[in-house]
This record gives C-alpha cells, sequence and structure tokens, in this order.
C-alpha cells in the first residue's frame, strides 16, 4: 500500500456544480494545508487524471481511469457507488470509499415524510386547497399496517426505529439476514422479496445499484404488493422498472407512490412519471441536509489522514459487489 503525503484533493460533483463548492468550500477548511482543485466538467477532469491522488466524487465520468497512474483513492460523496462500478479501467491499487453511514436521519425521516404524505393524501389537499375546494376523504393509518423494507443497511434501521414509534409492523430484506431492533422478521434471497413484497402494506427501497439489483423490481414485484399499497423508491431509479410502476398507478393497483430517484436524471420534462397519479416526485433530494457536507468532509479527511499513514480506511467498498 503505497503511502506519503498528499498535497492536493480533487472535487468533481458531475452532476451539481454548487454541490461541488460546497464541499470544496468545506475541505478547504477541513483540510487548509491541502489545496483543493474542483473540475466541474467533465474535460477538466480528463486533463487532470493522470496528476490526481484523490478524488472525491459523486458521479464521476466511465471509462477514464486508465490514464490514473497516481491515484489512491476515490471518496464517493454518496453512498451509493453506481455511478463508478463496474470500472474494469480502474488500477487495482486505488481504493475507494463511500459515505455510507451519513444518511440515516435524514433518509428515515425523508421516508416516513412520503409514507406520512401518501396516507394522508396532502398532494390531493393542497390541489383541493389550490381549487378552493371542500370535499371530505378517508385517510390510512400507517399504525398496525406492515412496513416492508427492501435493503436492510444503516438507513433501514433508521427507518424501522421510526415506523416502530408509529406502530407499524416492520419486515425487510437483508443479504444475510441478522436480527435487528424494531424488525420483526429479515428475510433474504427472491423468496425474501417475494414475503416481503406480498406481505406490505407500504414498501420502501433501499438497495444498492447493482448488476444483482439493477431492474429488479419490475411488474412481477410490483403485483406482489397488496391492492392499495404504497410504494417509496429512495434509492435508484434503475432499480425499478417505471413503465410497469407507472401502471400500476394508473390502474390503482398501487394506491401511491413517492420516488426520489429515477433511471434519467435529472428527468426530462416530458417524462410521463410527472403526470402519473398519486405519484409523489422529488429531485433526488432525501439524502440532503445543511450538515452532510461537514460530515462529509470529516470523513474525507480522516481518509485522506488514513491513506498518508498507510492504515485501513472507513467505508471501504468491495468491488465485486458493488456497495
Ligand atoms: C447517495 C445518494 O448515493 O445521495 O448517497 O444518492
Amino acid at each position: 500500500m503505497s503511502t506519503g503525503r498528499i498535497a492536493k484533493i480533487h472535487v468533481h460533483h458531475g452532476f451539481e456544480p454548487a454541490i461541488g463548492e460546497a464541499i470544496a468550500a468545506q475541505l478547504r477548511q477541513g483540510m487548509p494545508e491541502r489545496e483543493i482543485v474542483v473540475s466541474h466538467r467533465e474535460e477538466e477532469l480528463r486533463a487532470r487524471i493522470a496528476e490526481i491522488e484523490v478524488l472525491l466524487a459523486f458521479r464521476p465520468p466511465r471509462g477514464m481511469w486508465s490514464g490514473a497512474r497516481r491515484l489512491r483513492l476515490i471518496q464517493m460523496m454518496g453512498a451509493g457507488v453506481d455511478a463508478l462500478l463496474p470500472a474494469p479501467d480502474l488500477p487495482a491499487q486505488v481504493q475507494i470509499t463511500n459515505a455510507r453511514g451519513l444518511h440515516g436521519a435524514q433518509m428515515s425521516e425523508f421516508a416516513l415524510a412520503m409514507m406520512l404524505a401518501l396516507a394522508k393524501r396532502i398532494p390531493r389537499a393542497l390541489e383541493q386547497q389550490r381549487a378552493h375546494l371542500w370535499k371530505l376523504y378517508g385517510l390510512p393509518l400507517l399504525g398496525g399496517k406492515t412496513l416492508g423494507i427492501l435493503g436492510l443497511g444503516a438507513i433501514g434501521a433508521a427507518v424501522a426505529d421510526k415506523a416502530r414509534a408509529f406502530g407499524m409492523r416492520v419486515i425487510g430484506t437483508q443479504r444475510t439476514p441478522r436480527e435487528m431492533a424494531n424488525v420483526d422478521l429479515v428475510v433474504s434471497g427472491p423468496e425474501g422479496t417475494e414475503r416481503v413484497l406480498r406481505e406490505s402494506n407500504y414498501a420502501v427501497v433501499l438497495l444498492p445499484l447493482t448488476p444483482e439489483t439493477r431492474g429488479s423490481i419490475g411488474a412481477r414485484e410490483l403485483d406482489w404488493l397488496r391492492p392499495g399499497a404504497f410504494f417509496v423508491n429512495l434509492a435508484r431509479g434503475g432499480i425499478v422498472d417505471e413503465q410497469a410502476l407507472l401502471e400500476r398507478l394508473r390502474s390503482g393497483h398501487l394506491a401511491g407512490a413517492a420516488s426520489d430517484v429515477f433511471a434519467r436524471e435529472p428527468m426530462p420534462p416530458d417524462d410521463p412519471l410527472w403526470d402519473a397519479p398519486n405519484l409523489i416526485v422529488t429531485p433526488h433530494v432525501a439524502g440532503l441536509e445543511p450538515e452532510y457536507m461537514v460530515r462529509l468532509m470529516e470523513l474525507a479527511v480522516d481518509n485522506v489522514s488514513r491513506l498518508e499513514r498507510g492504515e485501513p480506511l472507513r467505508n471501504l467498498v468491495d468491488r465485486e459487489r458493488g456497495y
């Protein structure tokens, strides 16, 4: 493992320049002795790739790593590494770390916010308010209902804790099932997914996007949900078949859904999902909260120091598994 002082840190968000600048500003405070270089455009990053030792990235461009001769660490800015992996051209010595563990608080609040908004029909209330319309409607409970969480990691655990406070029964899937506080049943594999979906009144997807999970929630899986169920995707658009979701919202099989992530981001203005009945669309914001950049900076500072000292890094990603 190569060690040695790292003088420059490179940042590339690849999606939202303001976020790249925000993390760069934090890094300048957290490691004032190092130079922080931001590349907003892909061409800038490509032009610099041979000199980069440490890169903070969210959506790095594909197929540019063979020239990354000095690269030692890619610290991903989010928990997901699907924008980077698989990367067959990435030199073997490059370590990849992600930001897992930083999202539990804000994403669990967001998951509950979406479940409550759907159950309590907040979009309908706002529509009626805009139309000055006074008309009553029924509102299902969360209490006593079953919440199925696909992908019970750190975020799923935080969602389970909050759902339990609402009196929900919580079940979910995990690659290797282990007992979890506030989760009544943890299962794995395709049979586990089927069981969870069949029993759920509310389903929340929190899986990483990997070759294994891509497209894994299609028409068949959505049909396993009980008629009138609510579906929330906070993971990645590529996991869910969007056409199948649209059809099940149009048919009323699903009473409602919320999605923060889409196959195409930013979602083009002509995408039919914008107008899907009972779908709440949010622009990939569930993981953002004001303190996130500070916590991400602290993780990056720690990992750069560990790298210099030749110590094991935090949040190392398994390249084969893709998370
Ligand atoms: C993430 C995200 O991967 O915010 O963390 O999408």
